[in-house]
């Protein structure tokens, strides 16, 4: 299995309701390990840019409003299979339709406040990770 890098951010509803550190604890009990990370509050530019090729979509208004809405955490994840790792243990983007035990289905309120975001794919981690933390 390849050693990948991934980009998390704990979103504003989940940083609000004080469990940074029970979403940390899951992903290292899963073997991905922070590598870089940084509470951060993002302005408008900077979350426009991150979400970018959902600029068309008739929810991308209110998903800029809420990712500004309070603090962030942004962390750059390692591990062996690290971006479908990160994403099963978030599970579905509507906590409804997520599965028992995940992070979705544990602490997110809706599809809008869902606690947690994770790169779908190799380009994305690459371009996010980058979006973050390029030196
Ligand atoms: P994320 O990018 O935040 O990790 O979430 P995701 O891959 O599971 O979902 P994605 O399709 O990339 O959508 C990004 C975020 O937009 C919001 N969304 N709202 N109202 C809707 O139909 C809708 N669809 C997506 C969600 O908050 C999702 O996390
Ligand atoms: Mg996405």
């Amino acid at each position: 299995m390849a050693i990948e890098r991934t980009l998390s951010i704990i979103k504003p509803d989940a940083v609000a309701k004080n469990v940074i550190g029970e979403i940390v604890s899951r992903f290292e009990k899963s073997g991905l390990k922070v590598v870089e990370m940084q509470l951060k509050q993002l302005t408008k530019e900077e979350a426009e840019g991150f979400y970018a090729e959902h600029k068309e979509r008739p929810f991308f208004a209110d998903l800029v409003g809420f990712m500004i809405s309070g603090p962030v955490v942004v962390q750059a994840l390692e591990g062996e299979n690290a971006i479908l790792t990160n994403r099963e243990l978030m599970g579905a983007t509507n906590p409804k339709e997520a599965a028992a035990g995940t992070i979705r289905a544990d602490f997110a309120e809706s599809i809008d406040a869902n606690a947690v975001h994770g790169s779908d794919s190799a380009e994305s981690a690459a371009r996010e990770i980058a979006y973050f933390f390029s030196k």
